[in-house]
């Protein structure tokens, strides 16, 4: 079709049917190829989409996908950077729990991905990701290009941060290191894995005929229990308990662990805390839950942990880092004098690179498991159904509850504060089924209001700026049919590092709301700028230089406008953002995108004390 200006205008314009590119004449494929072989043992696996950019490293398996699946199971999913089809398939897995595919071009694909690979490697994201290299048989390689995007060992690029990667020689090999692939990214610890596709092996003739097995019987294990021991141990600490205290880390999306969860917390009549960088794992607004989700203790956080005498980590994040703050410890191992019983899995994954496995806690009662089995086998063992209904422990009763007490008012007028902003998202979200697939630095805790188990999707666990455009819209992706509201509250500087993964929700006609904490700046590292100054006794009103993202102001509406987002002009009060909110909502129920540039001034609402100084270091 001839492009007219009108053309453009109208191509830029929302649809809202579902969209799936369809291939045409493809008569009754046969598999005829190596690549054919991939994918006709992906087909099997479940997996409804592959995210990529396309590069003919991988086209034998291009082909393979549109021409022989006829773009299905799995559906392409094109972006226009490798970082988002990786962030997308993080995104989709932090929903589903289930792996995306990813399809990335040769050594220099797999280089631009590295970055989110290693945020969903933190994130415990599954995901297979297909990479290609070669043609290995160097008598087959053209000229040039083929020997730049060849190099030997390509997994080693990414090895310190999946779980398993490979490179298979044959067809057949292809068929095992597929369905092995599957295995080890749905097994817990769970996160991604890499095969390398030999160019050479994809585009040769099938030459044997190749069995592809029924994938079931590869299937990964279910989650081990606990053993009985261990079980009859951790129920003894608890009724000795006079202050138990559940940190609810990473836990699972699954309605029903929610529901035990909270069953578990009250038979027990335990205190709960939750992260606010993990996806929700608690009601917060559960008179249990006592204070704001931090990631760092907060004051009523520290209380807590100081008085609690049992310690139930349900996998925390970061159990002696936490403990380490809150109890002031100068050493990190320097025992904690409460029972510490530490539910997690993983100690299956770490490695000497990484050092996101945290600091080592003392535990004293350490369990081997999914905290959700954990969980689900303690409340068994306390009666399931008939456990107490809410046991409520005077000592827990006396304890204000955050929610009620630490509210200070938002101002609806006047240009807005971070706090204004988040509270206004607050009310929005209350009683509105909405997901928050991120929560920009510096939103205050005290702003989630969670009350299941896709309430909040959790933040960018790499700590990985321009993550969080990719990551919503993989949300978005997994929850298009559910009839939840998915937005992506995002700081203007992860926009703008990943604001080209917007057109692929466009194209895909997938329903999302984006909005921006706009201050202009990097703000985040302002507030380091500063602290270095003043440590240094030298003029802390320099922190802009280097940081700020202004001169000329980016036109944020007009990069989501370009890629088929509605947006109107930017909102800088708290009454303007509730009407755009709800314009928004209605378009996005529609099958629609939206775009709002949410302008606040530069400041946190709790930036905090640097919590570095508690540890005597620089
Ligand atoms: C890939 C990457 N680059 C740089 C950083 C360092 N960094 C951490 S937070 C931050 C600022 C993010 O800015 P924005 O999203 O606007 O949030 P704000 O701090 O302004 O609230 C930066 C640059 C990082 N974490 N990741
Ligand atoms: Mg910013």
């Amino acid at each position: 079709m001839k492009t007219t200006k009108k053309s453009l205008k109208a191509s830029h314009r929302q649809s809202t049917r579902p969209r799936i590119d369809r291939p045409e004449n493809l008569g009754t494929p046969q598999m005829k190829w190596g690549s054919d072989v991939v994918a006709e043992t992906t087909r099997r696996l479940d997996l409804k989409y592959i995210a990529l950019v396309p590069g003919a490293s991988y086209r034998g398996f291009h082909d393979s996908i549109v021409n022989y699946l006829g773009n299905e199971n799995p559906q392409m999913v094109i972006c226009l950077h490798e970082e988002h089809a990786v962030s997308i398939a993080d995104g989709y897995g932090k929903v589903t729990e289930t792996p995306m595919a990813v399809a990335l071009h040769a050594n220099v694909g797999l280089l631009h991905a590295t970055m989110p690979i290693f945020n969903a490697w933190c994130d415990r994201t599954p995901m297979i990701i297909f990479g290609a290299t070669g043609p290995v048989d160097a008598h087959l390689r053209r000229p040039w290009i083929d020997w730049i995007h060849t190099s030997k060992d390509q997994g080693s690029v990414i090895r310190d941060y999946t779980k398993w990667d490979d490179q298979p020689a044959s067809p057949q090999a292809a068929v095992e290191s597929v369905l092995r692939a599957n295995q080890i990214t749905r097994t817990a610890p769970r996160g991604p894995v890499y095969i390398c596709l030999d160019a050479g092996l994809q585009e040769s003739a099938l030459t044997d005929e190749i069995v592809i097995p029924d994938a079931s019987r590869f299937a990964p294990a279910p989650t081990p229990a606990v053993s009985p021991a261990s079980i009859r141990q951790a129920l003894k600490a608890i009724e000795r308990a006079k202050f138990p205290l559940i940190l609810a880390g990473r836990v699972s999306r699954d309605q029903g662990d929610w529901d035990r969860r909270v069953r578990f917390a009250e038979a027990i009549g335990a205190a709960v805390l939750t992260s606010s960088n993990d996806p929700s794992a608690f009601p917060t607004t559960h008179p249990l839950h006592l204070a704001a989700p931090c990631v760092r203790p907060n004051k009523t956080a520290t209380a807590l942990i100081e008085k609690a005498d049992l310690i139930i980590s349900l996998d925390w994040l970061d159990l002696a880092g936490v403990l380490r703050l809150s109890l002031g410890k100068a050493q990190t191992q320097e025992p904690a004098a409460k029972t510490i019983i530490h539910c997690t899995v993983d100690n299956y994954r770490t490695n000497g690179w990484s050092m996101d496995h945290q600091a080592l806690p003392a535990v004293d009662i350490p369990i081997l498991a999914e905290p959700d089995q954990f969980v689900s086998q303690l409340l068994d063992e306390l009666g399931g159904a008939k456990a107490p209904k809410l046991r409520m422990r005077a000592e827990i009763k006396a304890l204000n509850h955050w929610n009620d007490t630490t509210f200070a008012k938002f101002s609806t007028k006047g240009e807005m504060t971070m706090w204004d902003m988040a509270m206004t998202l607050r009310d929005y979200a209350k009683g509105r089924d909405v997901t928050f697939s991120r929560l920009p630095i510096g939103w205050p805790g005290e702003a989630y209001e969670f009350d299941g188990p896709l309430s909040f999707m959790g933040n960018d666990g790499g700590g990985a700026v321009g993550t969080g455009p990719g990551h919503t819209i993989g949300a978005a992706l997994a929850l298009k049919d559910s009839g939840r509201l998915t937005i992506g509250v995002l700081g203007d500087g992860d926009y703008l590092m990943g604001v080209n993964a917007l057109w692929t929700a466009s194209h895909f006609n997938i329903p999302v709301m984006i909005v921006v904490a706009d201050n202009r700046s990097y703000f985040n590292d302002e507030l380091h700028q500063e602290r270095v100054a003043k440590m240094r006794d030298r003029p802390p009103q320099n922190r802009w230089i280097g940081q700020q993202i202004d001169n000329p102001r980016v036109d944020l509406v007009a990069m989501a406008r370009a890629q088929g987002f509605d947006s109107e002009a930017p909102v800088t009060t708290a009454a303007a953002l509730m009407k755009a909110l709800k314009k928004g909502a209605a378009i996005v129920a529609k099958g629609g995108r939206y775009f709002i540039d949410s302008v606040v001034q530069p400041g946190y609402a709790d930036a905090g004390p640097d919590q570095r100084a508690s540890l005597g270091k620089k």
